[in-house]
């Protein structure tokens, strides 16, 4: 007996494996790797086509924006009802959604029931639908015993393809998988369930958002998982979502952050992208399908078609006398007879095939041991084609996902549901492994979503509920610091008197400084000069050369350390005097005794223009006993100290008073000079009579009717009258700085407290868990660690949120893409209302000017300087702006002064000079 079966068994063997027919007859559907890149590429290619504005119209794959904008963080909470429709089963559900705590560790919990869509609904119309998803509804909170006093927010998971106006709107594109049903194509989905829920009655209830199954999928697995970006469903049909930057996203506006996009692949190829991929068994299933000629992708895939076009390959087999000896049943020739659970039931490990023996016998058929191993090699190789192509569409979305990061090693997590996917058994391992060798460089995890997407669902509707009351807390914090027309008219007005005050008497809040500089250059300065110029963030050393209207200037600048700042002035001078020593020594010049202009860049209460006692110290410094002290003698004793040069200083200024001069050098319209850095100040130049406060003195030639007045309008506030737009930020900023009470328009507008007011924001909004997940970390609660140079940078229009999120990285501060929103709203409404109010107090001073001269209109030149006028990428813009609006009878222009105020300190000396050889 052994005998004959060894015999019968190397016989068959020698016989051909049945496998191999199979094989040769399936061969267009046993796609390799190579193909299968190529069909990813293709994929790519029709993404980016469905993003695309141009080409969007016209593409396959419609990538439809969701609104959902950022997945779970873990602070959603609430309590929920959830509808979940389209996939094979319509649950109605009762989601409760608990703080931090994760699914598995039962953060959620879940109620649902599952009600039967009656067959005849799938191809009716859609108010008989919806009344009955309304009716299922009534009926679970009746047995659920859920009030219907309460409003009840609801989310509902609605799986087909929909444009999204809004995370509570969508418009049906297309019905498909077993749903044909009439009258609500191109109509909003949402309206229809709310007017059928009102049909029904006796329910309070609001529908917060709707979303796909792919999107609720993802939220799903995204609550435990923060990596999870990807939602994929292979059930009854088959779709991927994934989180792209807005960016990418043209039928949306804005620009920031990221969004969920459902690619809705299961269209793709109906362009005619797959043809080269779609066999004659493909064609009769389409063929006959309720949506011919769509979603051909999803037809080589899903559940909804597998099953058929196993049928359809053992039929044709069987005609062809390769399966059965050609015998044919009509139960095999019935559409639908063999199911993808059958596919699935056929592939399974151990019974296999003693499965595909009973499907075949179900289906009147006496298989052989061969035709059972043949068919069950049809369904491997048609699941193997479906797990192959989605593998291939999902290489291309993390391929894209990796060049949105811009990393090649992309770690990301992709959540999974659909029946196809949780009961064939070979599937998900399937899939796994040729993603894996697709993408060999990406680490895939693949979370499979236990319960269903309506915890997704819920989830989306909980970041909305959240979404929404963090937006309104923030904008009530970012409302503070936008400033009305009215309330700069205010600010202009307070400005106007500030200066009045301020020529009339000494010790107002704007100090109005005589500067002794009476005109501005002629263009007949000539001579070599040392220009000195200390005050914003270096110390600088000049060499200027005049000579029939052209400059030559050498410069060198040296670093002030904050221990010199804020040590002794002994050493603050000595260090300067080091500085000037090398400067000189570096030119040769040691020995020259050069005539010199000394920029300082304070309050000085000159008595002539060559010397000036120190009012009060800003921006930082607080070097001991200079406060009161003649700054040009605290210098020439620190170069005698020093005893290795000489200098003539013949001209002390202000950083505002050089930048005025060095442009007026080249536009001699220019009267006023303007420092939007560190610091923040104007000076103008004001006809003599008005400056009430200056006694007859040395210098003033009967010829003279102007002089330069330093405003030190930084000062403005002092005297209160700005607290009514002082936010509680800016009394944190000056109680925590070196001079609280003082300087506070300074603290308002310069570079110096912008990114401490943009810090204390930060913080604020981090305490009340409105930002970076509350976590106050010591980096936000450390001052001065937002410089300003950040806010340019963050605010750049050029910089993705990405590099916002890198810079605060940088910072210790780990977001979100919605925290660097915020983050850079903050940074916007806080450097915007600066420079209105720079533009406020230009405009008090230019009407000032105007009225003056009684002129209609005035056409003046403001020479300015700083690191935020120059290097912020909004500020001077809305500076102008509001100059324009506040002082409509004047046209102002501003020319950035090239080399500094060392210039103009130069053609003071030179003007100083000129007199002196009078
Ligand atoms: C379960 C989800 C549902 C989705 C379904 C898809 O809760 O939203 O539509 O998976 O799989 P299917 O039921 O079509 O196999
Ligand atoms: C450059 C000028 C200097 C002035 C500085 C202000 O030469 O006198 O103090 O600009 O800008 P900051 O360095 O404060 O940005
Ligand atoms: C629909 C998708 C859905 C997918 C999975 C497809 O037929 O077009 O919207 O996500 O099935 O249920
Ligand atoms: C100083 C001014 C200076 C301004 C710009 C302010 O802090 O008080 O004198 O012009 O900064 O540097």
């Amino acid at each position: 007996m052994l005998a004959v079966h060894l015999v019968s068994f190397f016989f068959s063997k020698l016989q051909e494996d049945p496998t191999k027919k199979v094989d040769r007859f399936l061969h267009a559907m046993r796609l390799q790797d190579d193909q299968l890149i190529d069909i990813s590429k293709r994929f790519l290619a029709e993404m980016k086509k469905g993003l695309s504005a141009e080409s969007t119209a016209a593409a396959a794959v419609k990538m439809l924006p969701t609104h959902v904008r950022s997945t779970p963080d873990g602070s959603e909470k609430g309590q929920f009802l959830a509808l979940d429709l389209g996939g094979s089963k319509f649950k109605v559900l009762r989601v409760k959604v608990r703080e931090d705590v994760g699914i598995r560790k039962g953060g959620v919990e879940m109620e649902e029931k599952i009600y039967p869509i009656p067959k005849e609904l799938h191809v009716g119309r859609a108010a008989e639908l919806f009344d009955h998803v309304s009716e299922s509804l009534k009926d679970f909170l009746h047995e659920k015993n859920i009030g219907l006093e309460k409003r009840h927010p609801l989310a509902f998971t609605f799986s087909f393809p929909c444009e999204h106006p809004s995370l509570d709107q969508g418009l049906l594109v297309s019905w498909c998988k077993n749903y044909k049903i009439r009258g609500l194509q191109g109509k909003d989905v949402v309206q229809a369930l709310r007017q059928s829920i009102g049909r029904a009655g006796d329910m309070d209830v609001e529908i917060l958002a709707m979303v796909g199954d792919t999107v609720a999928t993802m939220m799903t697995c995204g609550f435990d998982d923060q990596c999870c970006e990807v939602g994929l469903i292979i059930g009854t049909g088959t779709n991927a979502c994934y989180m792209e930057e807005l960016r990418h996203i043209d039928l949306v506006e804005g620009d920031e952050g990221r969004m969920c996009v459902n690619t809705e692949w299961g269209a793709f190829g109906d362009d005619g992208a797959l043809d080269d991929h779609i066999t004659e068994f493909d064609r009769d299933v389409d063929a006959a399908s309720l949506n011919p000629g769509k979603q051909t992708f999803e037809k080589m895939i899903s559940g909804m078609y597998l099953g058929e076009l196993v049928r359809l390959v053992v039929l044709k087999m069987a005609k062809l006398g390769l399966l059965f000896d050609g015998r044919v049943s009509d139960a095999l020739r019935t559409k639908g007879k063999i199911t993808t659970a059958d596919v699935a039931a056929m592939e399974e490990y151990r019974n296999g095939l003693n499965n595909t023996r009973n499907i075949l016998a179900h289906l009147h058929l006496d298989p052989s041991p061969d035709d059972c191993i043949a068919v069950q090699h049809v369904s491997t190789i048609v699941s193997f084609r479906s797990s192959n192509l989605v593998a291939a569409g999902l290489a291309a979305i993390l391929t894209r996902i990796g060049q949105n990061r811009n990393v090649r090693g992309l770690r990301i997590t992709v959540g999974v549901d659909g029946t196809v996917y949780k009961t064939h058994p070979q599937y998900p391992k399937r899939l796994h492994k040729v993603v894996r060798r697709l993408l060999p460089e990406c680490q895939v995890r693949f979370v499979l979503s236990e319960s269903g997407s309506s915890k997704g669902a819920a989830l989306v509707a909980a970041v909305a509920q959240r979404l929404t009351s963090q937006r309104r807390k923030v904008d009530e914090a970012l409302s503070l610091f936008t400033l009305n027309q009215q309330q700069l008219q205010l600010v202009k007005s307070r400005m106007r008197e500030g200066l009045e005050a301020g020529l009339k008497s000494k010790g107002s809040s704007v100090k109005m400084l005589p500067s002794f500089v009476y005109h501005t250059p002629d263009g007949t300065e000539y001579g070599k000069f040392l220009a000195l110029d200390l005050g914003g963030t270096n110390f600088r050393a000049m060499l200027v050369r005049f000579k029939r209207q052209k400059s030559r200037l050498y410069h060198k600048i040296y670093t002030i350390p904050l221990e010199i700042m804020q040590g002794t002035g002994e050493e603050l001078f000595d260090h300067l005097a080091q500085c000037v020593c090398d400067f000189l020594d570096y030119m040769g010049l040691k020995k020259a005794r050069l005539p010199a202009g000394f920029t300082f860049s304070f309050p000085c209460e000159q008595s002539g223009v060559d010397t000036g006692t120190l009012v009060s110290w800003t921006k930082g410094f607080k070097a001991t006993d200079c406060e009161g002290q003649d700054v040009v003698s605290m210098l020439r004793e620190a170069i005698k100290r020093r005893n290795e040069f000489d200098l003539d200083i013949v001209a002390l200024l202000n950083d505002t008073v050089g930048t005025m001069m060095s442009c007026a050098y080249e536009d001699p319209q220019c009267e006023i000079g303007m420092i939007a850095g560190t610091g923040s100040n104007l000076c103008y130049m004001e006809q003599l009579k008005n400056i009430e406060k200056i006694k007859e003195d040395s210098g003033i030639t009967r010829t003279d009717t102007e002089m330069c007045i330093n405003t030190e309008w930084g000062g403005l506030g002092d005297d209160r009258c700005l607290d009514e737009i002082i936010t509680p930020y800016d009394a944190e900023v000056d109680i925590h700085s070196v001079n609280p009470g003082k300087q506070r328009f300074e603290k308002l507008t310069s570079g110096m407290y912008l990114g401490e007011i943009v810090r204390q924001v930060l913080l604020d909004l981090t305490r009340r868990g409105l930002l970076f997940k509350g976590n106050v970390t010591e980096t936000l609660k450390t001052p001065g660690i937002f410089e300003t140079k950040y806010l340019s940078q963050i605010e750049s229009d050029r910089l993705a949120l990405l590099q916002v999120r890198s810079i605060l990285q940088h910072l210790g501060l780990r977001g979100t893409c919605d925290d660097s929103i915020v983050v850079k709203e903050v940074c916007g409404a806080v450097s915007r209302r600066a420079a209105q109010l720079c533009g406020a107090g230009m405009a008090a001073v230019v009407d000032k000017i105007r009225e003056d001269r009684r002129l209609e209109r005035l056409s003046i030149t403001v020479g300015v300087d700083g690191a935020l006028y120059k290097l912020h990428p909004h500020f001077s813009q809305v500076l102008k702006e509001t100059v324009k609006v506040m002082a409509p009878q004047c046209d102002v222009t501003f020319l950035p002064s090239e080399e500094g105020s060392g210039k103009g300190a130069a053609l003071i000396a030179a003007v100083v000079r000129q007199k002196q050889e009078m």
